[in-house]
């Protein structure tokens, strides 16, 4: 299988988990931004990534969307397994569900401010601060959706801090909701006052990292 993303994606890290988790062998294909809609588009219709390729006849050419990419493993290799029996599977989609929509696209406005700003010294380069400026721009990332989208991040860290007390967020093992939590949130590792307030965070994705056999995202272990 080949995996289209762009490295520092978080929604990218949340497939990789994934695809640790069962240990289902892949390659990456890491594609330029910018560039990358004209592979995708005529792949997908869409213009984001991670998509899959499987590369095996009797299988879909191409599966564009993180959640559709959790589905399409689950059902092509079931062990092991982050399914949850029902209801209990129902409320981890919903989980996922809420945490791709609304707070993986918080965690992406305010950790791109973050990086023009007071963590500007993390790559001040021409290069990445011009990186950072076009995806600022492209999102629309202005200080007011920024207050919004800290605001959601108040949400669920409330809930999170809560519901992760057990080391699950739905049933007895891991689930969607734990990997897409896991992926989603894992910018914010970057931000020394989210490490340093959400220190139970930071052991949950690293915990779910291991559990994956993924590298921690960048501020967790060695490249902090
Ligand atoms: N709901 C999608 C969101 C994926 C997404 O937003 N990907 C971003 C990178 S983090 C992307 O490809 N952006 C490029 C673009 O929108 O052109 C998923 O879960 O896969």
């Amino acid at each position: 299988m080949k995996l289209l993303q762009f490295s520092t994606s978080h929604y990218c890290r949340k497939a990789r988990l994934a695809l640790g988790f069962k240990q289902i062998p892949y390659q990456v294909e890491n594609l330029t931004p910018g560039l990358h809609v004209l592979k995708l588009k005529p792949l997908t219709g869409l213009a984001t990534v991670p998509v899959l390729l499987p590369e095996l006849a009797g299988y879909p050419t191409a599966i564009a969307d993180s959640s559709a990419i959790l589905q399409f493993l689950q059902s092509y290799q079931p062990e092991p397994s982050y399914a949850l029996p029902d209801p209990q599977q129902t409320e981890a989609l919903l989980l996922e569900d809420w945490l791709d929509e609304s707070i993986g696209v918080a965690a992406r406005f305010v950790y791109y401010d973050f990086r023009a700003g007071a963590g500007k010294q993390l790559d001040p380069s021409f290069s990445s601060q011009a990186v950072i400026q076009v995806v600022r721009w492209q999102y629309s990332i202005t200080p007011a959706a920024v207050e919004l989208a800290t605001t959601r991040l108040d949400l669920v860290l409330t809930v999170l801090a809560e519901r992760w007390q057990s080391p699950f967020l739905v049933g007895d093992r891991l689930s969607v909701a734990d990997i897409t939590a896991a992926a989603l949130l894992s910018p914010l590792m970057r931000i020394p006052t989210y490490r340093q307030t959400y220190p139970w965070l930071c052991d949950r994705i690293i915990a779910i990292h291991e559990h994956c056999r993924e590298p921690l995202p960048p501020g967790l272990g060695d490249q902090a």
